[in-house]
This record gives C-alpha cells, sequence and structure tokens, in this order.
C-alpha cells in the first residue's frame, strides 16, 4: 500500500490568521497558540500575518478576501462564540461553519477552523489553552498537514 500524508514544515510559507475581536481575551489565547505553532514548525515571523475582524460571523467573507489574494498558502480562521440566552449562538455557529466550509470548497488553499462555539466561560478557558489543548494550535497544525499533502497531490499529477 501506498501511503501519503502531509508533514509539518512551515518554512517557506506564508500564513494569513483570521481572529475575531469578539470575546478578545479568549481570541488572543487562540491567536498566540496557532502563532506558536507555526514559528515552533519553521515559518517566520514575516510570514504570519493576522487580520482582526469584528467577529465570527464575518470571518468567513475575510477570509475568502484573503484567499482571493494568492498571497498565502493557508488562512487560519479563529473565533469565540459563546451562547447566551437568545437564539444568535446557533444562527451565528451555523454561518460561520458553513462559510469557511464553503470557502474550503471553492479555494485551492486550505483553512483551518478553530472557531470555538462553547455553552459557558469554563469551556472557553479549557479551549483556548488549558485542559482542552488550544483550538488555534490545532487549526495552525491542521493547515501546516494539508498544504504538506495538497502538494503532495499535486505532484502526483
Ligand atoms: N461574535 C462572536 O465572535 N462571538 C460571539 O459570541 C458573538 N455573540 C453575539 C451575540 C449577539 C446577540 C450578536 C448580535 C452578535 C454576536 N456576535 C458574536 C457578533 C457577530 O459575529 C457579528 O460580528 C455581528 O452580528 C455583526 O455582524
Amino acid at each position: 500500500m501506498i501511503k501519503i500524508e502531509g508533514n509539518l514544515n512551515a518554512s517557506g510559507k506564508r500564513f494569513a490568521i483570521v481572529a475575531s475581536r469578539w470575546n478578545e481575551f479568549f481570541c488572543d489565547q487562540l491567536v498566540k497558540g496557532a502563532q506558536s505553532a507555526l514559528i515552533r514548525h519553521g515559518a517566520s515571523e514575516e510570514s504570519i500575518t493576522l487580520f482582526r475582524c469584528p467577529g465570527a460571523f464575518e470571518i468567513p467573507q475575510v477570509a475568502r478576501r484573503i484567499a482571493s489574494t494568492k498571497k498565502f498558502d493557508g488562512v487560519i480562521c479563529l473565533g469565540v462564540l459563546i451562547r447566551g440566552a437568545t437564539p444568535h449562538f446557533d444562527y451565528i455557529s451555523s454561518e460561520t461553519t458553513k462559510g469557511i466550509g464553503n470557502a474550503t470548497k471553492d479555494f485551492d488553499i486550505p483553512f483551518g477552523y478553530g472557531v470555538i462555539t462553547v455553552d459557558n466561560l469554563d469551556q472557553a478557558i479549557e479551549r483556548s489553552g488549558s485542559k482542552a489543548g488550544n483550538k488555534g494550535e490545532e487549526a495552525a497544525l491542521t493547515v501546516l498537514e494539508m498544504c504538506s499533502l495538497l502538494e503532495k497531490i499535486d505532484g502526483l499529477i
């Protein structure tokens, strides 16, 4: 059996991080996690650009516009949605997730899905750098792996 999988080498690649400003304290932790993962795997500081948008709802539009520039090898989408008393959480989570998913289908580069959707602050703490890891770091590593896997698939043709 021939097995093809991606590696985690960020050197020579350019990355965009799109992070929303809502729940900024937690978002910043996700950004730090993503940035540190990229740097640890060989990215230079100058190869990473952070784009800040208002809320999670806006992330897909920004991510798509960034991909259209063709200046980046991967886009890491980071946001924090915390459930409130109204159905807004469900509407925004759904649109954000669908929007990032659609971007993945419409563009050739990988998009990391590091938008956490949580019921309360404890869950946000857990997912932004404590008990449940750092979802920003995980999204960055996924983008790295996907960049490499897609390159290898292209190399087959
Ligand atoms: N944006 C987030 O990124 N996280 C949230 O938890 C969040 N909660 C919201 C709750 C309500 C009731 C509203 C109206 C907006 C919320 N937003 C949140 C902002 C949303 O993503 C978007 O930026 C705004 O609705 C403006 O388009």
